[in-house]
């Protein structure tokens, strides 16, 4: 949402005082010559001995000397009532401890982080997305899963008492920002946290018509007022300018550039422990191509500092576009190795810390996922890039119930920043196969007899120590499987215990694996068969069309093929040049999407089926990806 007229406003009034500082201006300090009294609705609070800065309130106005600093220090902490580390009067020092550290130590003592993704930057509230509201037992899951870090997103946005022109933020929300970053602290987790979904909100400054002083001035607001109430935390917090600024040029990336310089600035200005905080600055936009085309350093910046970017490559694979679903050949490895070189080589002396990435566990085949962790975490293992996984509550962690949804790519991350070696269930990986085989699956046909089932294997250097059945059963080697040195074998009589040529379709078992060093892996019997469409609900434009289907199998939707019945593509011609598992496939999220219970044609893709005018086939394919494994549904509009 754009609040363009607001902004505007703010300009105005900025522009139009002299004689007295504006909303969160300095207004005093060590060879200040500026105006010492602030606008109405403001007082001048001391912060520290080089800087005081009109807040909102009325307060009475502090004197900006050493003297009423111990005064005011002195009274606020002995009526403090409790002694909670962290806390800060409003207008003395802070107490607890404070351990300065370098930001290069910092991002060495990450570990492997969790974003706590779509709650305190869900809008306008932070239960209105897919998340229940934070609670402690959260971040023990966190811990208990081997978290170091985790990644506090915050939109500031919707909690606002005021806008234009000093956004102030409501004192409930700022104060709930604060407690759920001390849930974290309190069990000693390293934390981050920036204004985060604000970037596209109202600090866009790719829109048409942005006014960048005013988009400025309300940056250097609100971040004043975070900053200070966050200043007395310990040095295990860190504070992130922004999230994924748009940028779409170098004057952007400039912009963005300057916003770092701001955030620098106004959260130094904050006093407190602020000074000595590790920051973490950003360049437009956050991705790896345009972070080193663009970003540099704001200049005169004391404090320690690290350079934040986000990785969500290859688009298609991550994204579930265009029916790519496999991922892990040379040229993938390669193009990964070099996307994470060039930001490293571009910024040699610079602590990195990778933000945010991750392949989701409810649109991608687990073998293939799988590999793109664990190239990923070798990667910037080998390259000192601390890594903070994406989970927007849908992909890893159930937040109601604990339950790690991927456990695997967790433990995958975990064993290569280690410095361990994985084994990885091997898979298609070559772009013009026909078919998709994953070792993280044994299937059986309805119909189809039981016969020994070999899943070739990268051991990667490391031997399989153990199988273990999801109801504890250890197996036998030699007797339910043998291993060779690129394969493991479950035998027909093991296998028969789950399925059979008359079976019910459905999961019938998931076996964990584990090997002499690196992460545990899994794989999932199923005794499947061609999923069946339960109805078929007649489409009405202007909503999604929802189809209920029996999955008969694993409830993962593969790939979707929309062609008309004469060979015409329904979206993206071009992909006629891709590989036959692609041609003609259409996206997840942007024009279909599925459940457990359905598949789903979003209203633009019937909206384009009537543009089209002609009758077009959708094509639903599913794992195994095999001829015959899809069922047809054509659409007429
Ligand atoms: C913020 O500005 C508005 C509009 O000028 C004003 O009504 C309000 O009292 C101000 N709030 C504070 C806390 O200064
Ligand atoms: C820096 O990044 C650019 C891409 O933005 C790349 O072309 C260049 O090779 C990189 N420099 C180094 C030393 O890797
Ligand atoms: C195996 O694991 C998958 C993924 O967690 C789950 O959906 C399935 O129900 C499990 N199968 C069994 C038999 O527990
Ligand atoms: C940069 C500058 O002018 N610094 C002066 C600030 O004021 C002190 C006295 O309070 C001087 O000693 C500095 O030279």
């Amino acid at each position: 949402m754009k609040r363009n007229v607001a902004v505007a406003f703010a300009v105005a009034l900025w522009q139009g005082v002299a004689a007295q500082s504006p909303a969160y201006g300095q207004c005093g300090g060590n060879n200040w010559t500026g105006p010492t009294t602030c606008v109405s609705g403001y007082y001048c609070q001391f912060q520290n001995e080089w800087y005081s800065q009109c807040v909102p309130g009325t307060g009475s106005t502090t004197s900006s000397t050493r003297t009423t600093l111990s005064t005011s220090t002195t009274s606020a902490t002995s009526t403090r009532t409790s002694s909670q580390p962290g806390t800060t009067s409003t207008s003395g020092a802070c107490t607890g401890t404070f351990t300065p550290v370098s930001a290069s130590s910092y991002v060495a003592s990450l570990g492997v982080g969790w974003n706590l993704g779509n709650s305190l930057d869900a809008t306008p509230n932070e239960d209105s997305w897919n998340n229940p509201p934070v609670v402690e037992g959260v971040f023990d899951y966190v811990v208990s899963e081997g978290f170091k870090t985790v990644r506090i997103p915050v939109t500031y946005t919707h909690h606002l008492d005021s806008e234009s022109p000093n956004w102030t933020i409501n004192a409930n929300w700022l104060q709930r920002v604060e407690n759920v970053i001390d849930m974290a602290l309190a069990r000693n987790l390293y934390v981050i946290t920036n204004l985060h979904h604000d970037s596209w909100e109202w600090a866009d400054v790719t829109a048409s018509g942005a006014d960048i002083t005013a988009i400025q001035s309300r940056f250097k607001a609100v971040w004043t007022q975070v900053a200070t109430k966050l200043r007395c935390k310990s040095s295990r917090l860190s504070f992130e300018a922004i999230n994924e600024p748009p940028a779409t040029t170098a004057a952007h990336g400039a912009l963005i550039n300057q916003f770092n310089q701001i955030f620098n600035d106004a959260v130094v200005a904050t006093g407190g422990f602020n000074p000595q905080r590790v920051l973490q600055f950003v360049g437009g936009g956050m991705d790896g191509t345009k972070t080193t085309q663009w970003f540099q350093a704001p200049s005169g910046v004391n404090n320690p500092w690290a350079l934040q970017f986000h990785y969500y490559s290859p688009y298609d694979f991550v994204f579930g576009a265009w029916g790519k679903t496999i991922w892990g050949s040379t040229d993938d490895k390669t193009t990964m190795t070099n996307e994470f070189s060039i930001v490293r080589n571009n910024f040699t002396n610079i602590p990195l810390i990778l933000g945010e990435f991750d392949v989701s566990v409810v649109h991608t085949e687990p073998a293939a996922r799988w590999k793109w962790f664990d190239h990923l975490a070798t990667t910037i293992k080998s390259l000192s890039i601390a890594p903070i996984v994406w989970d927007n509550g849908l992909d890893h962690l159930d937040r109601n119930t604990g339950i790690w949804r991927d456990p695997v790519s967790i433990a995958i991350l975990k064993a290569a920043l280690a410095g361990q070696k994985n084994s990885l269930p091997d898979s298609t990986t070559d772009a013009s196969a026909t078919t998709q085989s994953s070792s993280a699956f044994i299937w059986n046909k309805v119909g189809s007899e039981v016969a020994d089932y070999k899943l070739p294997w990268l051991f990667n250097g490391n031997t399989l120590t153990g199988v273990k059945t999801n109801s504890g059963k250890a197996l036998s080697s030699g007797v339910d499987y043998t291993t060779a040195s690129d394969s493991i074998t479950f035998t027909k009589s093991f296998l028969s215990q789950y399925l059979g040529p008359s079976v019910s379709t459905g999961s019938k078992a998931n076996l964990t694996l584990t090997f002499s060093a690196g992460a545990f892996s899994n794989v999932e019997i199923i005794q499947w068969n061609t999923p069946a469409f339960l109805s078929t609900p007649s489409p009405v434009l202007g909503q999604d069309l929802s189809i209920p289907i029996n999955y008969n199998g694993l409830k993962l939707v593969a790939a979707v093929r929309a062609k008309a019945t004469d060979g015409t593509y329904l979206f993206d011609d071009w992909t006629q040049w891709l590989g036959p598992l692609q041609q003609a496939r259409i996206t997840y999220n942007g024009q279909f999407f599925f459940d457990g219970a359905q598949v789903v044609l979003k209203d633009a893709t019937l909206q384009a089926v009537k543009s089209l005018g002609k009758p077009v086939e959708f094509l639903f394919e599913f794992y195994p990806r095999v001829d015959g494994n899809s069922i047809s549904y054509t659409l007429t509009l």
